[in-house]
């Protein structure tokens, strides 16, 4: 399997940890992105498995395009958008849900580059290529790594409940957590001071993810550490302040080091961990 990957990205480092808690060997694929340019490409675009009929998926982009505030936007850029569109207005049930709370629609003027956006339209790394089949978005990486290569389940539990917290725990990661990492991180790029509101709504993630923690090893209450808790590690190693005061979330900071002495791909996350570092210098404020 190839994994395209950029050192230094916290995504990119979530599915590499993940393969090496299951001994798989990716063929890493090093790309250099140079923030939102260098990847841009074309290729990437064209494997694109769909399915027959829609999925959860189709319902979560859907709601996100009903979301977009200019009720004039031109798709015809895109008509496999286009077209898209019209077929989930035929086929999504609620309708009348739906008309209540469709707002006016823009899309960001894209920049596409050629040779990987045949393999990922999304532009982004990590991108798994296994055979042929390409996947982007770190944690359906993972889920499918585990899924395809895991001996056992203890990375992503088949038991309903556990997988739905674990599944729970993967989208606090990317809606929330994450997200206002990431906010910190491009105030520390753009060298600005922080908006408290942002400040405070990353503390605010932080305080939950301590509640998760409470009297729990690990963040989604397993007994070993599962695809979320490597999830919730990346994120938390891009806080770009290498001092950041983590003793207010004790669960937190005891989970950390227990995350420290139990990852497996040690070499890599020290790698990343130093490129993250280096770039947070760089942009110090
Ligand atoms: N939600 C995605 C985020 C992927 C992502 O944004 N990766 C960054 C590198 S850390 C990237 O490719 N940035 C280039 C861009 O967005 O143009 C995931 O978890 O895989």
């Amino acid at each position: 399997m190839d994994l395209y990957y950029e050192n230094g990205s916290p995504p990119c480092l979530s599915v590499i940890v993940t393969a090496a808690a299951l001994n798989v060997k990716l063929n890493l694929k090093e790309l250099e992105l140079e923030v939102n340019k260098e990847h841009l490409t074309p290729e990437f675009t064209k494997i694109n498995p769909g399915t027959k009929t829609f999925t959860i998926a189709d319902i979560s982009i859907y709601s996100s395009f009903l979301t977009i505030p200019n009720p004039n936007n031109d798709f015809s850029p895109y008509p496999n958008i286009k077209k898209w569109l019209k077929l989930m207005e035929e086929k999504a049930p609620a309708k009348d849900y739906i008309k209540k709370s469709e707002l006016e629609l823009e899309v960001n003027k894209e920049h596409l580059t050629p040779e990987f956006t045949k393999i990922n339209p999304q532009q982004t790394v990590p991108t798994l290529v296994d055979n042929g089949f390409a996947l982007s978005e770190s944690r359906a990486i993972m889920q499918y790594l585990v899924e395809k290569c895991g001996k056992d389940d203890s990375l992503y539990p088949k038991d309903l409940k556990t997988r739905a917290i674990v599944d729970q725990r993967l989208f606090f990661d990317i809606g929330t957590l994450y997200t206002h990492v990431l906010k910190s991180f491009f105030y520390w790029f753009d060298k600005k001071p922080e908006d408290p509101q942002d400040l405070k709504r990353l503390e605010r993630a932080l305080i939950v993810l301590n509640t998760f923690l409470e009297g729990n090893n690990y963040v989604a209450e397993t007994k070993t550490f599962t695809i979320a808790d490597i999830s919730i590690y990346s994120s938390l190693l891009t806080i770009p302040n290498p001092n950041y005061d983590f003793s207010p979330y004790p669960n937190v900071k005891k989970w950390l080091k227990l995350m420290e002495e139990k990852a497996p791909a040690k070499d890599y996350i020290k790698k990343s961990v130093a490129a993250i570092q280096t770039f947070c210098e760089k942009y110090k404020p």
